[in-house]
Order: C-alpha cells, then structure tokens, then sequence
C-alpha cells in the first residue's frame, strides 16, 4: 500500500489550519492536523519542501518505521515545527490503516477503555458577575468541568477573556495585540474567584484555571496553596516549563494539582516532570507532540508515575487534530480530561466529523479511520489570513512570559 501523493491544504475558515493529505495507491486518503499557531507556513513549508518527496513510495502500513525514519532521519531532532510536521503524517497514517481495515482508530490502539470522553468548556468573563455567569451557563449546557478565567481589577485583556462579543479566540490578525500583565493583581484577585465560583455553584463542578506560564515557582505556590480550600481539578502552566526542576518548589507547598504541556513537543519535555511526580496532568497533545504515536509513548511513562492525560484542545487543534485525541482519549488507560473548545460554524463545514458532545462527555464515532474529512472546495474560499498570539507586559512595560 503505496504513498502515491500528498498535499497541504492551508485556510482559514476564523482562523488558520495546516492540514496534510496523504493518498494511496489504492486512492485512500488520510488527514493528518499540522496547525502551529502563530507560525502557520513554517510546517506548511517542511512538510511540502521537505517531507512529502519522502513519502512517495513508502508503504503506509508501516507508521512506526515512518515515525522513526523523519524523526532520526533528520538529524534535526525535535522542535514544535518538526514534531507537528511528524504528528501530521502520523495521524494521516492511522487514518488510513483505519480506513483500510474498516475500523475507527481507537480500536486499533487497543479499544475503547471507556464509554465516553469527559471533556472541560471554557468559561470566561470580564468580572466576577460575567465569569459566573459564563460557568453557571456552561454547566446548563451539560459540562461537568469549567476552566474559569476572569479580567482582572486594573489588566486590560486579561488572558482567555474574550474581546467585545465575539467567543474567545487566542490569536489576531495582523500584529500582535500587546496586553498588560500585573503578577500583584492577579494574585490577590483569582482566589475571589473560585471562592464565589464555590459559593453559588457548589462542590460538585469540576473547576479549573490556566495561569498561562505568567508565574514564577514560588508565586505559583502561593497561588495553588490559595486555591486549595476551593478543590481545584487542576492549576494550569503556573510556570514556564522549560526549567523541570522548579515544579519541585510548587509541590513542595501545595496540593492543588498541576497540569502542564500544552507547548511540549516530545517526551524528553516532560520526562522528569512525570518521573519524579511533579505534575498530575500531562497536556501534550497529538499536533504538537508528534502525533498518536508519540503521545502514546508520554501517555505509557505518565502511567507509570500515576500521571493523567488532559490533552489540549483549544480552537487552534484542528477538527482533524480533535478527532485524533478523542480516539487517543477513548483508548488510553490513564486518560484524565479532554480540553473542548467548540470550532466556529466555518470550521465544523470544513471538516465534517464523526465525533459528537453529548451532555459534558464526547466520542470519536464509529467512522473509519479518524472520522474527518476536508471539504477542499470549500476550504479554497477561506484563504489564509497571518495572525499570531498576544504579547504580554508588565506594567513598567518589560516582556513577561506568555
Ligand atoms: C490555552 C490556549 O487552551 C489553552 O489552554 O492555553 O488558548 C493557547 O493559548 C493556544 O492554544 C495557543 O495556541
Ligand atoms: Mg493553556
């Protein structure tokens, strides 16, 4: 079963999307999710310059050996460009091993491990009253977990509130927006909101928050030790990751949970992290963390350390992305938690899915393969359009991690 071609669809249906096509001899195709926010043609440009010409001819069965041979075949090892480019193929080719056998993926990775998927919603408002508001209605729509984010008193555009009325979307058009950051306020305003979150709503939700990498070790801890009376499901990203060894000082003085990974792009990212048990949720995800393949590889070592999987799943995964980390959440022994953040109407037309959100929880379907498609035509009328992701200042106006 010969690769005979491969493309790369870029559009822009609300916001930008790479994705990789890959045919067979036997005219199967499989999508694999290549979107890398804010740097979009980059892996547009590997993919098509660079790996594609390798895949004519190779037998699509043999995803593993692939796997391998773009990852050392590069000498190159690693990086979000390279590894989204290498989880775009992987994903293509569990696609059409699916399709082949007539199966949807998650069988293929062992069955189904459980009945359904729990996901969690974004809620956010501009004040308290909003964000509230936002979560109380999130639970009316079924959700069982709530990531809670809320302006802060004196922060224009705090991070994941949404701007005017449209639902929040991380990246803008053109030039980064420049936002305004104030470790200060923020710390002493966020336990007001789970505090009252707790108060009118109850201990039943499941609450969660992501800190955006903005703190360092020791303020994260102040900041989880807050938090605890309110039983957080998890803190998100208090601190940039780069350094490992300072989650040792957050777990030192807090047992609010941690989730962290959202950026990683392979497990040597998070090796000790999970092997020293840092952290209780790894967030890598199939895009940017080398695929179905890999993924499973960090999903088998978090396992052992007693670490869940929380996969991210913001508007940036692509469609083809979610369906790939429902199939990997469905199979996955120590799954946690699926982030859900639904696509825009566009989005949803140009990638009929098989997957569905049923009251909090979600499935992959019974589709063969992954259960996405492209409408290219219609893709072809949403062209891409740069756009990239916020920075972020303090007040005196020195750039703080974003
Ligand atoms: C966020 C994302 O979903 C999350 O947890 O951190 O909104 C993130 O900012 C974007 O996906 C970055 O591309
Ligand atoms: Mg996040």
């Amino acid at each position: 079963m010969r690769i005979v071609d491969g493309q790369v669809n870029v559009c822009c249906p609300g916001r930008n999307f790479v994705t990789l096509k890959l045919v067979t001899e036997d005219g199967v195709h499989g999508l694999g999710d290549a979107t890398l926010n804010g740097r979009e043609l980059s892996v547009a440009s590997y993919l098509n310059d660079h790996v594609v010409p390798l895949l004519i001819g190779r037998d699509a069965r043999r995803i593993e050996d692939t796997w391998q041979y773009l990852y050392k075949g590069a000498y190159w090892r690693r990086g979000p460009v390279t590894m989204a480019a290498i989880g775009a193929v992987d994903m293509a080719l569990w696609d059409i091993l699916g399709k082949t056998l007539d199966v949807p993926v998650y069988r293929l990775l062992g069955g189904a491990s459980r009945d359904r998927v729990m996901v969690y919603a974004h809620a956010n408002g501009r004040t308290l009253d909003d964000t509230v508001a936002a979560v109380a209605h999130h639970a009316s729509l079924g959700y069982v977990a709530i990531r809670a984010q809320c302006g802060i008193p004196g922060i224009p555009h705090a991070y994941g509130i949404a701007r005017g009325d449209q639902p929040y979307e991380p990246a803008e058009k053109n030039a980064p927006l420049e936002t305004v950051w104030s470790t200060e306020r923020y710390l002493d305003f966020v336990p007001s909101l789970f505090e009252r979150l707790r108060r009118e709503l109850g201990q039943d939700l499941h609450l969660l928050h992501d800190v955006h990498h903005r703190l360092t070790p020791i303020e994260a801890a102040r900041l989880g030790k807050s938090l605890e009376p309110y039983g957080l499901f998890w803190m998100e990203d208090p601190v940039p990751a780069e350094l490992q060894e300072a989650f040792r000082i957050i777990r030192h003085h807090t047992t609010t949970p941690v989730a962290v990974g959202e950026v990683f792009n392979s497990i040597f990212d998070c090796q000790q992290l999970i092997q020293e048990h840092l952290i209780d949720y790894i967030r890598a995800t199939v895009t940017h963390a080398g695929g179905i393949s890999h993924l499973r590889k960090i999903a088998a070592l978090a396992e052992l350390h007693h670490v869940r999987t929380g996969c991210h799943g913001a508007t940036d995964l692509s469609p083809v992305a979610m369906a790939a980390a429902l199939h990997f959440d469905l199979s996955v022994h120590n799954f946690g938690i699926q982030e859900h953040m639904p696509h825009s109407a566009d989005t949803d037309r140009v990638f009929p899915h098989a997957y569905a959100f049923d009251a909090g929880y979600m499935h992959p379907g019974e589709a063969p393969g992954l259960g996405v498609d492209l409408d290219e035509a219609l893709a072809a009328s949403f062209p891409y359009e740069r756009a990239y992701l916020p920075v972020n200042r303090k007040l005196d106006g020195t750039l703080h991690s974003w």
